[in-house]
């Protein structure tokens, strides 16, 4: 077959090379679209343990299942969708709006599904990668590649409630949230219904999983053990919006067939998604220590919930925290306080002290007898992928980060050339949507894949003092904001106070999108092809 010679390829066109993606959830795509878009000469393969692309959107089935950030936000710039069934998205229209990404893209060709990496390692002698995978037949095959991206998700490990003894003598059903269809547990509500549950949690998880199990079940028993701010109702635009919205039974904000129909002219679409990405922008100055605002949220926000919880003001005594509006992610709760005042639900704080064969023991002697119990007890932030990354010197990352990720702009450690984290560490906004910074990753990415191709490059790592800058500055940051104030949360990988925090991008959402637009070329160290 005819090929066109050497030099009648673009100018522009650099070496050939292979890149392996782990994951084919927002990352993955979003990832796989730029390097379509602007690459060229280049192989492509993503790895999905799970049965479809997704990732945490597939994988999590558990009741209630939504998104707490408005559904105009979340979504990719270049695949907008307008007929959002609500203003928190259920997580399977999400899910289906990836598939659509997936389709629209074209992308299903690069993705092999149910093929679970179980090992990386870098060749420093042949400058390569090499992926074990392991596909559903149990069949291992090594693939070898020039880049490797880490999509593996931000909040995918979950974390069982381990300090509490007793867990497997539980008779019942117990899943935790994030393994709702692993577990294979039917999404049918016939399956809770007249069931007595507990929910172990007020993340917010539990909080979208107690309102929507309190409409069907026999008893809801909320475990919490911290406090918590809801925000719903009041604080910015946003929540004052929403009560133009429908209501379903408190649980979700629907919009209304005339808003839906609004949302096609692309003016009124355009409107709506600004307001809403400046008014999640607006929260920002909220996070600063000794802000005024932070009076004036508590204040308020102190009184909606103690209105929500009118009929059960012994929960609001319970939960109204005793730290700064914002120190943990805060949560817009729909339904969540109005369903803990029904007669069938309510919350129990006394500290778990076993689980029994029958239910939950607390400190006070009181067994909870259960049938199904929920551990909405979060994710392993720790961002170390369940499998082996070896790099340079033979170093494990799961080792190395043991205790704290230490990387350049949240993409790039110095022991691991030509590999990439994606909206893992350091990298979501505590204020904005996640996926701004996403898209902006995925770009800085395919900026530094299309220089290594076109200016002979081998490899790239950053600089340790870039590193060593990047987490002075994350530091300096966070020790100004509440977020290092007396709290719980997953931020700080589940400690309190003033621990350090490697979870999210120091800084908002706008900040993060600045701040990527262009690589920073001298902060990475280049080694050139040798011929
Ligand atoms: O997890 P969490 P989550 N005994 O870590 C409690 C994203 N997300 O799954 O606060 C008793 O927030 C723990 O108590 P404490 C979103 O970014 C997004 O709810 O540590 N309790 C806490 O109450 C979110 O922020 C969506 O004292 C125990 C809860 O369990 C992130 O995921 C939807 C315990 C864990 O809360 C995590 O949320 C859902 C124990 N041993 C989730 N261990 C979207 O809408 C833990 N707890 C996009």
């Amino acid at each position: 077959s005819w090929a066109p010679p050497l030099y009648e390829r673009n100018i522009n066109e650099g070496r050939p090379v292979r890149i392996v993606c782990v994951g084919a959830g927002f990352s993955g795509l979003c990832a796989a679209v730029h390097f379509k878009d602007h690459l060229t000469n280049f192989e492509l393969q993503i790895y999905e343990r799970g049965d479809d692309v997704g990732g945490v959107w597939n994988q999590n089935r558990y009741p209630g299942v939504a998104c707490d950030v408005p559904s105009h936000s979340y979504q990719l710039s270049f695949c907008e969708k307008t007929d959002w069934s609500a203003y928190y998205a259920p997580g399977s229209e999400i899910h289906g709006y990836l598939s659509t990404v997936a389709e629209r893209y074209n992308l299903r060709q690069y993705i092999k599904l149910q093929h679970t990496v179980t090992h990386t390692r870098w060749d420093e002698e042949r400058g390569k990668w090499f992926v074990t995978v392991t596909n559903a037949a149990g069949e291992s095959h090594e693939d070898e590649c020039d880049f490797v991206l880490f999509a593996t998700g931000l909040l995918s490990k979950p974390i069982w409630p381990d300090n509490i003894p007793g867990r497997a003598s539980f008779k019942g059903t117990m899943v935790h949230s994030g393994d709702w269809k692993a577990a294979k547990l039917p999404e049918d509500p016939a399956f809770w219904a007249d069931k007595r549950v507990g929910v172990i949690g007020m993340g917010a998880s539990g909080v979208q999983i107690v309102p929507t199990l309190q409409k069907k079940a026999l008893s809801v028993t909320n475990f919490g053990r911290s406090k918590l701010w809801i925000s719903g109702g009041w604080g910015s635009k946003m929540f004052e919006k929403l009560h133009k919205y429908k209501k379903d039974r408190g649980t979700n904000y629907f919009f209304t067939d005339e808003d839906i129909a609004a949302f096609k002219s692309e003016e009124a679409y355009r409107k709506f998604r600004c307001e809403i990405e400046e008014d999640l922008g607006s929260t920002h100055e909220l996070s600063f220590r000794g802000h005024p605002l932070q009076a004036v949220f508590a204040d308020k926000f102190t009184e909606t919930m103690r209105d929500k919880l009118a009929r059960k003001p012994e929960i609001a005594a319970a939960i109204l925290p005793d730290f700064p509006v914002g120190c943990k992610r805060l949560s817009p709760g729909p339904g969540y306080l109005e369903a803990l005042c029904e007669d069938n639900c309510g919350l129990v704080t006394d500290k778990i002290e076993s689980f029994t064969p029958r239910g939950i023991r607390t400190a006070d002697g009181t067994e909870h007898e259960l049938d199904i119990i929920v551990c909405a007890t979060g994710f392993d932030v720790t961002f170390i992928p369940a499998f082996p990354i070896i790099g340079r010197g033979g170093i494990n990352i799961q080792e190395l980060w043991a205790k704290e990720s230490r990387t350049y702009l949240g993409m790039f450690a110095p022991e691991m050339p030509n590999a990439f984290n994606v909206l893992t560490t350091q990298a979501a906004a505590g204020s904005g949507s996640l996926l701004v910074v996403l898209e902006q990753q995925c770009a800085y990415i395919t900026k530094m894949i299309g220089k290594c191709q076109r200016d002979g490059y081998r490899s790239f790592a950053p600089r340790r003092k870039a590193v060593d800058d990047f987490l002075k500055y994350t530091d300096a940051y966070f020790g100004r904001t509440v977020l290092t104030s007396s709290c719980r949360s997953w931020y700080k990988n589940g400690e309190t106070g003033e621990a350090t925090i490697r979870a999210i991008w120091p800084g908002s959402g706008s900040h993060a999108f600045m701040a990527l637009q262009h690589p920073r070329w001298e902060d990475f160290e280049w080694e050139t092809i040798k011929e």
